[in-house]
């Protein structure tokens, strides 16, 4: 069984790299990630530890690519000091969360005070289309803070070092913590999975059947505004929820049931679990105190449209719910121009409009 780590195996003391006085240009990517089973509700009592394990596919062609120029500090800095852009535009707002993943990574990273950052990320796809963003944000921004490490002389061997990576994520957003590796990505604890871990994502002991090894997500974007209630706050409101238990009992079963079904190569099994899971998240949301709905009407006609199309041609295109209104159809690669002729169909404005990714998850042959 791979090494279980800890997070005082992720510790570093403030001595631990010398700095040296050269300004450094870095860049890392990561990509997004749907979950399949999903992680909605943290622990209490801890930092960014989830109520249930979930799990994701990597997106492989929705990414955040992030350039970092680092100029040297005479002295390390009290709390890290950074400047955030998005494609060149200076982002004041992204610096919150930003500060707070500095400060939370600290003692793990103590190397970054040691700089200045000019943080600059791009991402393949369009920023407010709610497409998990933050995950393959906090992810790109993990990875640069290893890279920097590796290039002040730290060992970086793995599975240490995804997992560390992953651990630095999730503190930015736990989501993240997912986006490392792929294709599938495991989080959090479940006692039928004995390498998972709160702390960070790992990719699953099971081989997913060859009948997954191609799979297409499009992302349908109906909604690219601003989500009126963040993750983050969706994420308070199941810990007094009156469904929390029924809520954890679900996931777990469904996260052994989803695992079968990739085993096997069971799409009609898979398709099954993974609307339930898309259904049960927004449900939670419509249920919470004070309760609110994300979706959007396309995205029902959308759902409804895909339910009839499928009863009456048998294909297996089934679809997940990120907590936004867009749209994953999540299907084999064969399926590819099943899927566009239904969309042109269905909803032909958004046809025209092109507003729809067609991504590849990761292959499950890597
Ligand atoms: C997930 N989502 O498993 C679930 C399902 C969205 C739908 O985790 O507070 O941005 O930063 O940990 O990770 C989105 O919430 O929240 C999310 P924080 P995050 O992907």
């Amino acid at each position: 069984m791979p090494k279980r780590f800890t997070s005082k195996d992720f510790l570093l003391s403030e001595t631990a790299v010398r700095p040296g006085n050269e300004t450094l240009e870095l860049t890392a990517e990561a990509p997004s990630n749907i979950a399949l089973v999903k992680y909605w509700g943290k622990k209490s009592g801890g930092v960014q530890l989830p109520m249930n394990a979930s799990l994701s596919f990597t997106l492989s062609r929705s990414k955040t690519i992030t350039r970092a120029k680092l100029f040297p500090l005479e002295k390390a800095s009290a709390q890290a000091m950074f400047r955030i852009r998005l494609d060149g535009k200076d982002r004041p707002d992204f610096a919150p969360k930003i500060e707070q993943f500095f400060a939370r990574i600290d003692p793990y990273a103590p190397y970054v005070r040691y700089f200045r950052w000019e943080i600059d990320s791009h991402n393949t796809f369009p920023h407010a289309s709610g497409i998990a963003s933050s995950a393959s944000g906090f992810a790109a921004l993990a990875r640069l803070v290893m890279l920097l490490g590796r290039r002040l002389g730290l060992p970086c061997d793995e599975p240490f070092c995804t997992a560390k990576t992953s651990f630095l994520a999730r503190l930015g957003s736990g989501s993240a913590a997912r986006s490392v590796a792929g294709p599938l990505m495991l989080w959090g604890r479940h006692d039928a999975f004995p390498v998972s871990d709160d702390l960070y994502a790992v990719r699953p002991e099971f081989e997913p059947h060859s009948d997954f090894t191609d799979v297409r997500d499009t992302i349908v974007l109906i909604d690219r505004g601003v989500k009126p209630v963040s993750s983050t706050r969706g994420h308070d409101l199941i810990n007094r929820h009156p469904f929390r238990e029924a809520r954890l009992q679900v996931a777990r079963q469904n996260l052994i049931d989803l695992a079968e079904a990739l085993k096997k190569g069971d799409w009609t099994a898979f398709g099954r679990i993974v609307e339930a899971e898309a259904l049960m998240l927004h449900a939670l949301m419509a249920t919470s105190d004070p309760p609110y709905i994300l979706m959007q009407p396309e995205t029902l006609r959308l759902i409804r449209g895909l339910q009839a199309w499928r009863e009456q041609s048998g294909r297996p295109v089934y679809f997940s719910l990120d907590a936004g209104a867009n749209v994953h159809l999540l299907y084999p690669g064969r399926e590819h121009q099943g899927v566009l002729d239904f969309l042109k169909n269905t909803l032909p404005e958004l046809y025209a409009d092109r507003a729809f990714i067609a991504d590849k998850v990761a292959s499950t042959k890597e």
